[in-house]
């Protein structure tokens, strides 16, 4: 039967599934006797992308028409997940997708899950990049992401008896059904060759392999607002007079496509290994291929809608967001394109590009703090070194001639670290000089910005630094992803305006001690653990009992993230489990730990702790004795859309960082937001979650930052005595309890003189005596299911704050300086 044409704007599930239908049949991308899952899954985005499209457009002219400032987002990532969900959410029409569905045969949640997840990032400056283009569009604000498109994104994990093995993730291997490629949006970026200069004295970068930046779209919809932005992910291509066709058809056919080849490892991956100069080589090409062709584009823009405008203007038309250093080449690409390209002097060119580029910090830790390597920058962008240099040698000569004081300061505040062993680009040193605004992300971060890491700049530029706290998106980290709690909320505030205004969330603490709601609360969260305890089984074959506690921990595997005081926490509660009678272990509270997170491919010490979170738990699950009052998991293979699962089921969440070094954390907010409760350090936005939701409803543990130094020089000193239980554990360990794996130098880390840096650098062991306190207080209070209710009640009520609608309202107005431009 031919369905009826696509009228892309029906919302009757009649017509929707006639729409899905027609695009199974005049948009093939598979046999026509199929349709299965996956080809529903294709054809319903296919239908919903139809309805994008429409408000999409509307929305570019809209931009266009309008003229005001907008904000360009850089990125290298952006971590996505899943688009259909929450695409058919924003667009309201839930209830007929699942209706037009279910009418051709299908289940929506089913389909849904056919997706792969578009996982463009690392872990968490991603996921909150993805955060704020939803907040952007929510709000209405003229905003664009610029990401690059990398074939192969965040690697799958799979466990194996070694521990983690990664394994390239194609996310594209079917295509996704929600890129639009612009074959009309192309900007060339060169690489290497050589500065001329004119008989002017102006100068221009000429030779070295020029590659071709194609646009790729993906549509970012607001939540029920017409306002559907853009991400725009460029790839490479190289152009067909790059393809020697004589040596092709000679027979060499690797050196006749060696420029193609070339173009393409440029998106190949996603943070390509960088211990050869190889891959540090490929690294820059991907930053600077990302910054050069998304200034290009943005300066065509600000061209072409409207025709002999000053570029004076330019900095109130045009705003660049630094997503930490990884865009930092923007500044010398803005300088170069404005002098060498548009002719302006550099007093004018300087002027623009520090008024235009302001830059988020997401990082204290020092490894990843960028430095790039003067020979290799040289080479591949001599033009834009020339340009770092003298930006370098003008900010010397201005501190030098109006801040005497700050002489000895100069080699720490310069950007060219010439040290000849190592000469490098600091390029923190160089966002800070040359953004108009520098930003922490959570207070206490900011604070230590403030304090130490940018001291010296804040004396030279005292409101240059600004906190932005972040947030995560209320819709994806709640609405869609706890349709149960979301109804709960909605029908006990009496409106679902919270989904767009978090803050009317506080509505819920007046009846945080409500019967009524406390059952209905508990049944969600009932209904979300069961889901999840069927997911485990489903990847782990782990049976998990819903009615234990759950306790989850899931981030990257990092030692200053401390999944090991975790795990060995664990390992002391199974030991204490061992030792007691059947009527002892009775009375304990059972639990259920999940620790989940990818290990950097070469970082060995997290590698060694995901196969120990393994080890354990095939020990301590498979223990008949022990096995009812613990179980310990590692979630495969976390990603976004596994998180929208987990977090929804989670009780407990463990933050417990050592203090100082989460610069925020947002996925503690995604928890507290879904009613789990926080066992956590006073770190990032801990602090300010547990202000938000009350001291008593937060399991406060260890050091607090200021104390941090002091207390690694006692190690350092031999000062420190280590509490027998913290021994017991690591002994326990050390005993090859948990098979033959050799755990000594990950041990060895939290010991004496050795590690990372100097012995138990994460202060592993100082912790560990406060945290097995905190994990006291909280069997106790689980125990007392009525007042564990009303915490996690309390902790949904006080998460408004933590909303990134808040957070791009805040950079709008503080940094950005736009304003909403609503698609009527
Ligand atoms: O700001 C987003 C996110 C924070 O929540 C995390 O605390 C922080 O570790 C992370 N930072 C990075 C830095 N990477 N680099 N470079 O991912 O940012």
């Amino acid at each position: 039967k031919i369905p009826a044409a696509a009228n892309p704007l029906a919302n009757e599930p009649s017509a929707i599934a006639s729409n899905i239908s027609y695009h199974v049949q005049y948009s093939p991308h598979f046999s026509p006797t199929k349709f299965e899952p996956e080809q529903a899954f294709f054809a319903t985005a296919e239908s919903v992308r139809d309805r994008l499209i429409q408000q999409w457009n509307e929305t570019y002219h809209h931009f266009n028409k309008v003229d005001l400032k907008q904000t360009y987002y850089l990125s290298m990532e952006f971590l996505q997940g899943r688009t259909l969900t929450n695409a058919i959410g924003s667009l309201d029409i839930q209830n007929a997708y699942a209706d037009a569905l279910n009418n051709l045969g299908h289940v929506l949640e089913e389909i849904a899950e056919q997706e792969k997840d578009a996982a463009l990032g690392n872990g968490g400056l991603g996921r909150l990049a993805s955060c704020f283009l939803d907040s952007m569009a929510t709000l209405n604000l003229p905003a664009w992401g610029y990401g690059l498109r990398y074939r192969y994104g965040l690697f799958k994990q799979k466990i194996t008896k070694q521990g983690q093995e990664e394994v390239a993730e194609d996310w594209l291997e079917k295509f996704s059904p929600w890129e639009v490629v612009r074959h009309d949006v192309v900007f060339p970026v060169r690489f290497f060759g050589s500065v001329m200069v004119n008989p002017n004295g102006t100068r221009k970068w000429v030779g070295g392999e020029v590659v071709q930046a194609v646009a790729y779209d993906i549509p970012i919809p607001g939540y029920k607002t017409k306002n559907t932005i853009s991400l725009r992910l460029w790839d490479a291509k190289a152009s067909a007079e790059d393809f020697n066709l004589f040596q092709f058809n000679d027979g060499q056919y690797e050196s006749a496509a060696q420029l193609h080849s070339r173009a393409q490892q440029i998106c190949a991956v996603l943070y390509p290994g960088d211990s050869t100069e190889e891959g540090k080589l490929l690294r820059l090409k991907q930053q600077f291929f990302l910054c050069s062709a998304s200034l290009q584009d943005m300066i065509l823009r600000f061209k072409e809608r409207k025709s002999g405008r000053q570029w004076s203007e330019f900095p109130s038309k045009v705003a660049v967001q630094l997503n930490d250093t990884h865009p930092t080449l923007a500044i010398p690409e803005l300088m170069r394109l404005l002098m060498d390209e548009e002719g302006l002097g550099w007093d004018e060119a300087w002027d623009i590009t520090t008024r235009t580029v302001a830059y988020t910090n997401h990082t204290v830790l020092p490894e990843a703090l960028e430095k790039w390597s003067q020979a290799v920058m040289w080479k591949l962008l001599p033009r834009h070194m020339e340009i770092i240099e003298e930006i370098d040698k003008r900010f010397i000569a201005m501190v030098r001639s109006t801040r005497s004081d700050l002489e000895s300061k100069i080699p720490s505040m310069c950007i060219l670290d010439n040290n000849p062993k190592k000469p490098v680009v600091r390029m923190a040193n160089l966002c800070v000089v040359s953004a108009h605004t520098v930003n922490g992300v959570a207070q206490l971060h900011s604070d230590i910005l403030k304090a130490d890491l940018f001291a010296d700049y804040v004396s030279l530029w005292p409101n240059k630094l600004q906190n932005k706290t972040n947030g995560i998106t209320p819709r994806r980290w709640l609405r869609f992803c706890n349709p149960e709690l979301s109804k709960i909320i909605t029908k006990w505030l009496k409106t679902d305006q919270w989904v767009t205004n978090l803050d009317l969330l506080v509505g819920l603490r007046q009846f945080a001690d409500n019967t009524e709601l406390q059952a209905e609360w508990e049944s969600a969260k009932m209904a979300s653990k069961k889901h999840l305890a069927d997911y485990i089984w489903r990847v782990t074959g782990v049976t998990i009992d819903p009615n234990s506690l759950f306790d989850i921990q899931v981030k990257r595997i990092h030692e200053y993230k401390r999944q090991l005081l975790n795990i060995l926490g664990a390992i002391y509660r199974y030991k204490k489990l061992k030792e007691m009678s059947p009527q002892e272990r009775k009375k304990t509270t059972p639990r259920t730990i999940m620790i989940g997170g990818k290990a950097f491919a070469t970082y060995t010490n997290a590698k060694r702790i995901v196969k120990l979170v393994n080890d354990v738990g095939e020990f301590v699950n498979t223990d008949p004795e022990v096995n009812s009052y613990l179980k310990v998991v590692f979630v495969p293979n976390y990603n976004v859309s596994v998180a929208e699962l987990l977090i929804p089921g989670s009780e407990l969440s463990q933050h417990i960082s050592t203090a100082g070094m989460e610069a925020s954390g947002t996925s503690n907010m995604k928890f507290s937001l879904n009613g789990c409760l926080i066992i956590g350090t006073l770190d990032g936005a801990n602090v300010e979650i547990r202000q938000e939701i009350g001291e008593e409803n937060f399991f406060l543990f260890g050091a607090v930052a200021e104390q941090v130094p002091k207390l690694r020089k006692e190690r350092e000193d031999g000062l420190f005595k280590p509490d027998p239980r913290f021994e017991e554990a690591k002994q326990f360990i050390r005993s090859g309890a948990f098979g033959s794996y050799d755990y000594n130098p990950l041990l060895d880390s939290l010991e004496g003189n050795t590690g990372y840096g100097r012995g138990d650098y994460f202060l592993v062991g100082y912790d560990f005596p406060s945290y097995l306190e905190a994990q006291d207080r909280v069997d106790q209070a689980y125990k007392d299911q009525k007042k564990w209710l009303k915490m996690s009640i309390l902790s949904t009520a006080g998460s408004g704050k933590f909303s990134s609608d808040r957070t791009i309202a805040q950079y709008a107005k503080e940094i950005w300086n736009i304003t909403e431009c609503r698609t009527s």
